[in-house]
């Protein structure tokens, strides 16, 4: 696979103050500390574009990243991290949603779930919310590496269930950003969806 050309635009903590763009955008949400940077760094084989940590709650603002000069990857603050106050838990909300249900340019919303747990109430409250904007998306099972193949399997079963009736959910991908796992299927997902983005905005 030929190695992206990725750089920063710039960090952003209020909707109002987002590019107004023709580039799609390709969004990674999911609760806190699920790997979005993580899989964001090793899906364009970088080690420290998105800051990662281990103490959830790390990216605060919408941080955008512009990918070959023609799309935009961008990681999004976490939910459902308890230890923040109940007005800056607003505040997040209020940015999550409004970028994931009204940004304009987001073509596609990867949704990360972590593969050792049970999707969260957060985030099939979120999978519901994408369906009724009608917004295309994608649930993506991170940190495989911590599980065996037959639990992994389970959990990618058990996924494909929640979403087999959703018509915004374009793939269900295995992931896993210390291996590399699915970064192959990922970037298919993201080409597949952004040259229907394309097609649809050339055909209306
Ligand atoms: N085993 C394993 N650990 C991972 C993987 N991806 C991320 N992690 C770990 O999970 C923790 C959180 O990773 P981040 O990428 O910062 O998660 P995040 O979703 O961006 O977190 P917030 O920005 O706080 O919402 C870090 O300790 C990572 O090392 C993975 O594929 N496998
Ligand atoms: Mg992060």
């Amino acid at each position: 696979m030929q190695i992206p050309t990725v750089g920063f635009l710039a960090s952003y903590a209020r909707l109002d103050q987002l590019p107004s763009y023709s580039f799609p955008e390709v969004a990674f949400a999911g609760r806190s500390n699920v790997g979005k940077s993580s899989l964001i760094n090793a899906l364009v084989f970088q080690r420290a574009l998105a800051q990662v940590s281990s103490t959830p709650g790390r990216t605060r603002t919408i941080n955008i990243y512009p990918v070959n000069g023609e799309w935009m990857l961008v990681d999004l603050p976490g939910y459902g991290y308890a230890k923040v106050s109940k007005q800056q838990r607003t505040q997040f909300r209020q940015l999550l949603m409004g970028y994931l249900l009204e940004r304009p340019q987001l073509a596609l919303a990867c949704l990360l779930v972590d593969s050792r747990h049970d999707p969260t109430a957060d985030d099939c409250a979120l999978i519901e919310e994408l369906e009724l904007h009608h917004r295309t998306y994608a649930v993506i099972l991170t940190k495989a590496d911590a599980l065996s193949p037959a639990a992994v399997d389970e959990r990618h079963h058990q996924l494909r269930h929640l979403v087999q009736h959703c018509t915004g959910c374009v793939d269900v991908l295995v992931t896993s950003a210390r291996t590399g796992l699915g970064r192959t299927q990922l970037w298919g997902c993201i080409r597949r969806t952004l040259a229907q983005y394309h097609h649809r905005r050339t055909s209306t």
